[in-house]
């Protein structure tokens, strides 16, 4: 229904949900099943999210593409073949299209359409959204699937504008094609997608750059084609390995949880576990290998320096294996990598390691890179320099409550929520895999569908009482916010720098901001609320949902 608002068309709907990657094309799905007019507002020109805008060659999923994939419809993970055991980006793009078109949801998304702003009415409990088209959308309910890695981030060098050659982030990857045939090419960052991207870009290139602040931990990820006798076999047991998955920390099944200390073991069998795991694929098998590889300083150290030794069998300059032996953080508390040849590439004479914690990038020139040392000619500049992760997708909309504060204000200090889906103060308003929530610390598909199927029975439940508004209380947002953090600070998590914790961004508030319970536990305390009839949460009318 449309109506005029001031100078522009005003669209009401009853839901709107910000974005169209995994997160927003579930919600679309699950929330029309109630028989609400939902609108999805999405900014790229197709779906996809993560996997429409990250097309940089090498990009790939490192949760096995059997597991990375929705739940929610058995005859789709029936159907839907999966190439590769850990499947690259063209092929997940294929299959959040495939979804879109499968479920219909194509019609009731607005593409190339970014929200600058939701304002929440309280004298109509609707929130006006606006966006960058001239739109203006009005609803009851806003879900925000805005993404926690999908605000990419190029710091701020003196001097980008200058430069001749061609520049692109990984997160912000063009649609064609990019030949790097015969160039000099230089990549900042040494964090995921530059370790899946190095050795891909490594074949083309003529010289290869790579400019180095930190280096990361990365295990060899066993990457194959899948088998079909293995899919065959997989599927005629999808539910039950589903369901296995519910019942885990990181919501992947087949990694019996770990049941011995690090400090149980002799040096040979600690050696002998880790071997047994190198190169087996999948970061979830090395970090299960002790109990207290997140907790214990010094079980940690074993496990990392036990990485490191790989490191330097397989790279054969000394100098350059010693630099990319990371020391500076324990390892599994940024995300671990998984890469397909990327300490070998550096074995290549075309191929250097730039030293930028040493000698810090000065400026960008019309002709490369200048470091505190020297000049780099560059044809070419791939910033895989990350995101502003987490809240800078919320932050960069203008979300307030009318004559009230706005998310920005409220999150001056550092992102508070309510179970990662609420924030006291803001009706009506939901968001997927927030701050404070598992998220990015699980296989976030199955993080995502956790999140839709409990705020659909929410808005089940409030439909079924005439409730007008929920929200969380701010005495239930400030106890899980204090539980987020002593779970957090039980944990070595903290303790790194990291887009964890906010510090890969000048100025951003230094918290960290994932739960890390295990989606498990925290799936059993969303149940559980759910069955008390929502404590922590606040409705507006007399029959509220939890009186
Ligand atoms: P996104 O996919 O980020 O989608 C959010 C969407 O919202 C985007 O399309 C964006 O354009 C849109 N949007 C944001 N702001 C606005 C706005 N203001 N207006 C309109 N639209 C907006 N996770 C795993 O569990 N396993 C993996 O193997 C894995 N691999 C990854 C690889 C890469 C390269 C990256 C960057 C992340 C990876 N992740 C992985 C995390 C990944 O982000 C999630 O798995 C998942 O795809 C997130 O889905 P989402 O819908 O929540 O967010
Ligand atoms: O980003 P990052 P990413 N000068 O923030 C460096 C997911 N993902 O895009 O560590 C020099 O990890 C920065 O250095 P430092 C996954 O969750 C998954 O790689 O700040 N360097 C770092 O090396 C991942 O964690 C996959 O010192 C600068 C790099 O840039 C998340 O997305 C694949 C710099 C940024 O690393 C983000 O990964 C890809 C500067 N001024 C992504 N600023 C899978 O495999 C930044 N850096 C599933």
């Amino acid at each position: 229904m449309a109506m005029q608002a001031g100078f522009r068309r005003e669209t009401k709907v009853d839901v709107i949900v910000v974005g169209a990657g995994f997160g927003g094309l579930y919600a679309l799905h699950k929330l029309r099943s109630l028989g609400y007019q939902v609108e999805v507002l999405e900014a790229g020109s197709g779906v996809g999210g993560t996997w429409y805008w990250n097309r940089y060659p090498g990009a790939r999923c490192d949760v096995e593409s059997l597991e990375y994939s929705y739940s929610f419809s058995e005859s789709l993970q029936q159907d839907w073949e999966w190439p590769e055991r850990f499947s690259g980006q063209a092929d997940i793009l294929r299959y959040a299209n495939h979804v879109a078109d499968r479920f219909d949801l194509r019609r009731d998304i607005h593409f190339n359409t970014r929200v600058v702003s939701a304002i929440y009415q309280g004298s109509s409990n609707q929130w006006k959204i606006t966006t960058d088209t001239g739109e203006c959308f009005s609803a009851r309910f806003c879900v925000m699937a805005t993404g926690n890695l999908s605000l990419p981030r190029v710091p701020n060098f003196k001097g980008l504008r200058a430069f001749k050659g061609q520049w692109y982030h990984t997160g912000q990857w063009p649609k064609h094609k990019v030949d790097f045939t015969g160039l000099r090419v230089g990549v900042i960052g040494t964090g995921s997608s530059a370790i899946q991207l190095i050795p891909v870009v490594a074949k083309e290139a003529k010289e290869l750059t790579v400019f180095q602040r930190t280096a990361n931990f990365s295990l060899p990820s066993g990457n194959s084609p899948l088998d079909r006798d293995f899919v065959k076999n997989f599927k005629s047991r999808y539910a039950a390995h589903r369901l296995e998955a519910e019942r885990t920390p990181f919501g992947i099944a087949g990694h019996p949880p770990p049941t011995q200390f690090s400090r149980e073991a002799t040096p040979e069998e600690r050696e002998q576990a880790y071997k047994a795991r190198w190169g087996t694929g999948g970061n979830i098998a090395f970090l299960y290998a002790y109990k207290d590889l997140l907790t214990d300083k010094e079980a940690n150290e074993i496990a990392s320096e036990f990485v490191r030794q790989q490191i330097r069998k397989t790279v054969k300059d000394p100098a350059v294996a010693e630099l990319l032996a990371p020391k500076d953080h324990y390892i599994g508390t940024k995300r671990l990598c998984l890469d397909s040849g990327y300490y070998e590439t550096f074995n290549h004479s075309h191929v250097h390691l730039v030293d930028v914690k040493t000698h810090p990038i000065e400026e960008i020139t019309e002709t490369g890179i200048r470091t505190s040392h020297r000049d780099y000619r560059l044809d070419a500049i791939i910033f895989a320099t990350g995101f502003d992760a987490m809240t800078g997708a919320l932050l960069d909309i203008d979300i307030r409550v009318e004559q009230g504060p706005s998310l920005r204000e409220h999150w001056a200090h550092g992102p508070t929520t309510y179970l990662g889906i609420f924030i006291a103060g803001f009706p009506n308003l939901f968001m997927i895999t927030g701050p404070g929530s598992p998220s990015v610390k699980s296989n976030m598909i199955a993080a995502i569908e956790q999140h839709v199927d409990w705020i659909h029975d929410l808005l089940a439940r409030i439909q079924s009482t005439g409730v007008n508004t929920v929200e969380a209380t701010p005495e239930a947002e400030s106890a899980w916010v204090n539980h987020v953090n002593d779970v957090a600070n039980g944990t070595l998590y903290p303790l790194t720098n990291s887009w964890y914790t906010g510090s890969n961004i000048p100025g951003k508030p230094r918290v960290f901001m994932p739960y890390v319970a295990g989606l498990d536990k925290y799936r059993d305390h969303c149940a559980q609320l759910a069955r008390a009839a929502y404590p922590g949460l606040k409705c507006s009318s007399p029959s509220a949902v939890n009186h």
